[in-house]
């Protein structure tokens, strides 16, 4: 139980990131840039759903990434290998990224004029769920190899995220996962998410998922020169 004083630094703590997000989310959208926040348990393949994604569209759209990790670049440089920008945010042991992170990782420039930026946040599914970084949309990962007890354990993130991908699906065959069951548990948390099933080794559902991210993308775009 948290004590009052700790309850108000909390608050102040979310405020401020609050605001540093709301700039963030009008930045993005005066350039509509649709920005993804990735979340998910550390392996989940965040990384390789990016690099599937930009294999399938890369030539479609102009994608960027922020890539969050406590010690290594090694995901940005995944990422740089297929010539998109991408930089890594490394939190020095922090658990999650806040709107200061993503805003001092943009601050260089280089990001600009994007269609899509994906923020992969750090592994987890807690600490991450709660912090807004002007994104337009959370979307959770949760692999097959990961357990299908997850979403109820970690209500946080799957209430919230808009989108879920159930990942690894080439690994189905090999582990006790009840795809039927997950789905029906994700509904009741989060009756208004969508579910996709994916795997970035074979490619499924992959077409889908670069489908949904067009179809936001035009619906952003359109809202964008509305306002204009
Ligand atoms: N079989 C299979 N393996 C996958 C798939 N996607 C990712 N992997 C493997 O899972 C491991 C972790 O993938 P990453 O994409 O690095 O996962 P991540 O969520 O970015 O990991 P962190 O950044 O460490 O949290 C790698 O060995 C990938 O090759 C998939 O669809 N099928
Ligand atoms: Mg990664």
């Amino acid at each position: 139980m948290k004590t009052t004083m700790e309850a108000n630094v909390s608050e102040r703590v979310h405020c401020e990131n609050d605001s540093i997000a709301a700039l963030l989310r009008e930045r993005f959208s005066e350039q509509s840039t649709l920005v993804l926040d990735l979340i998910s348990s550390p392996g989940s393949g965040k990384t390789s759903l990016i690099e599937a994604t930009v294999r399938a569209v890369g030539k479609d759209y102009r994608i960027g990434a922020l890539t969050g990790g406590v010690g290594t670049e090694r995901d940005a440089e995944r990422l740089r290998a297929l010539g998109i920008p991408a930089r890594q945010i490394l939190t020095g042991g922090g658990c999650h990224l806040d709107a200061r992170l993503v805003n001092s990782a943009l601050s260089p420039g280089g990001f600009e004029g994007l269609d899509l930026l994906f923020i992969e946040n750090v592994g987890g599914l807690i600490c991450p769920a709660t912090h807004d970084l002007g994104e337009d949309l959370k979307v959770a990962l949760l692999s097959v190899t990961e357990g299908d007890d997850k979403p109820f354990k970690y209500p946080g993130i799957f209430s919230r995220a808009a989108l879920t991908l159930i990942t690894k699906v080439d690994l189905l065959p090999y582990v006790s996962f009840d795809l039927d069951a997950v789905r029906a548990e994700l509904a009741s948390l989060n009756p208004a998410g969508r579910v996709i099933v994916t795997s970035a080794m074979t490619g499924d559902g992959i077409w889908q998922w670069c489908q949904t991210l067009s179809d936001r993308l035009s619906a952003k775009v359109s809202v964008a020169s509305w306002v204009v």
